[in-house]
């Protein structure tokens, strides 16, 4: 008989997941042969946007979430500077991309140390490392005790760079700063000087600790190359524009399908979100998010999720680190769980060189912005990238208020569920395979979900339990 087993949620994430995955022996191992992972929040920003003046976008869906508002102040501006027709002089690219660059730094260095490193290192033995699973650790006692250390040292860090992120972008994590045409922030010598330093520090520790600790884990862990694959179709919008036009950027938008080195366009008239298996209304299938409508549904028989299902061309797709640093040829070893880490490590080291760069590029003195008018009737699309991967907001205006808000946030990417077709979501599918030592600790699975670094938002938690199935309900799911 198959294990069921329910963790709900999912610790050291943001928001409320839960994960349900079928263990079963298969080829004489046992592994995850069925998953399905759900969001258990309503978000419903979509809908209080609506009637709103447009440019509270950008103050609004900051709130989405603590740890990438950055990034959904850009997507909201960005689709702004569109909708009013107006350009952004360079210091303000500039700041727009080291607040941003910052942002990813804190996520990325929080995603490995302090939501993933306790997947497979031992901490001390006290709240809030103790209790906690004992399946499949494999440091010794002095490799642990580093780790444990720089465990530490990424906390400091992390603060360091929010600190940095601040001097440009004001109060963190939701900075004020970002707003269409520009940037209210007029920089000084003394600004550029400060944040060369902070900068230094923090490259200094990607270079000496959180590079050679991926490493750690990719030599004592290279089990996890051949586990947690999923879709293998990559998407990125790409991010951190690099001229006035967004032209060139740092990092290209691009499209893999199924692990091949070479790179679509990307037509974001080919996406289509799907809400067979979501709890909104079923009139509202396949829409394209410039039609898209959020009606919740609930309850509603055989959805499990608060999350829709978006595809494109009909795929599930991945996106994320991995598919930024695949699309634009930076990393190709391979999909996997493993790889999803060292993607994310080697890219963080890619974005904070770069801001060395850019921060010698603002010129005291020149402009920060460039006026507007807002129009009455408008309609734009505002594509970057988030820590977590693509990120778009479509907008709307009609009487000169916001008439239409849509916001496709990477885990919906990665978290989604089952499509009309019944084909799961990326992490769904990644999770299949799955070996599974012990079905009372499956830190295996929480590896993989986790190297997706997955983040729910908002509202509502909403759980049943079928009968007639073993459960074993990890409700206490470690640290
Ligand atoms: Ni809440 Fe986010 C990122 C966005 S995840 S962290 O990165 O958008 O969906």
């Amino acid at each position: 008989m198959a294990n069921k087993i329910v963790i709900d949620p999912v610790t050291r994430l943001e928001g409320h997941l839960k994960v349900e995955v079928s263990v079963d022996l298969k080829g004489g191992s046992q592994q995850v042969i069925d998953a399905k992972v759900s969001g258990t929040l309503y978000r419903g920003f979509e809908k209080l946007l609506v009637g709103r003046h447009p440019l509270d976008s950008q103050h609004v869906t900051q709130r989405i979430c603590g740890v990438c508002p950055v990034s959904h102040s850009l997507a909201a501006v960005m689709a702004l500077d569109k909708a009013f027709g107006v350009g952004v002089p360079d210091n303000a690219r500039i700041m727009r991309n080291l607040v941003l660059g910052s942002n990813y730094i804190q996520s990325h260095v929080l995603h490995f140390y302090h939501l993933t490193l306790p997947d497979f290192v031992k901490g001390p033995n006290m709240p809030p490392w103790q209790p906690s699973w004992a399946t499949d650790r494999r440091f010794d006692a002095g490799a642990t005790t580093t780790l444990v250390n720089n465990y530490l040292k990424a906390l400091d860090i992390r603060r360091k760079a929010h600190e940095m992120g601040a001097i440009f972008g004001g109060r963190m994590p939701h900075p004020p700063t970002y707003l269409p045409g520009g940037f209210t922030e007029v920089p000084s010598s003394a600004q550029i000087s400060k944040f060369k330093t902070y900068l230094s520090e923090i490259i200094n520790f990607i270079n000496t600790v959180y590079l050679p600790d991926i490493e750690k884990i990719a030599a004592l862990y290279s089990d996890y190359y051949q586990i947690g694959t999923g879709p293998k179709n990559l998407l990125a919008y790409g991010v951190f524009d690099l001229d006035a036009a967004g032209k060139t950027r740092l990092l290209k938008r691009g499209m893999a399908m199924n692990g091949s080195p070479s790179i679509q366009p990307v037509d974001v008239s080919y996406i289509s979100e799907h809400v067979k298996y979501s709890w909104y209304a079923d009139g509202t299938d396949g829409l394209n998010p410039d039609a898209g409508v959020t009606t919740a549904q609930y309850p509603k028989t055989g959805a499990y999720s608060w999350l829709k299902a978006p595809r494109y061309l009909g795929n599930a797709v991945e996106v994320g680190p991995l598919a930024r640093m695949w699309v634009n040829g930076d990393y190709r070893r391979g999909i996997s769980a493993l790889d999803r880490h060292r993607a994310r490590a080697y890219e963080t080291k890619k974005v904070a060189t770069a801001m060395q760069t850019w921060v010698n590029q603002i010129v005291v003195g020149k402009p920060v912005f460039n006026q507007f008018s807002i129009p009455p009737v408008a309609e734009a699309t505002g594509l970057t990238e988030a820590p977590r991967g693509a990120l778009g907001h479509w907008v709307e205006i009609n009487g000169g208020k916001l008439s239409r808000y849509q916001i496709i946030t990477p885990t919906c990417w990665n978290a989604s569920p089952r499509d009309k077709t019944g084909m799961l979501g990326p992490i769904e599918q990644a999770l299949i395979g799955t070996p599974v030592e012990n079905v009372n600790e499956p830190v295996e699975v929480m590896r993989v979900i986790h190297s997706f670094d997955p983040c729910l938002s908002c509202a509502v938690h909403v759980v049943s339990l079928n009968e007639g199935t073993q459960w074993v309900v990890s409700e206490s799911c470690p640290l």
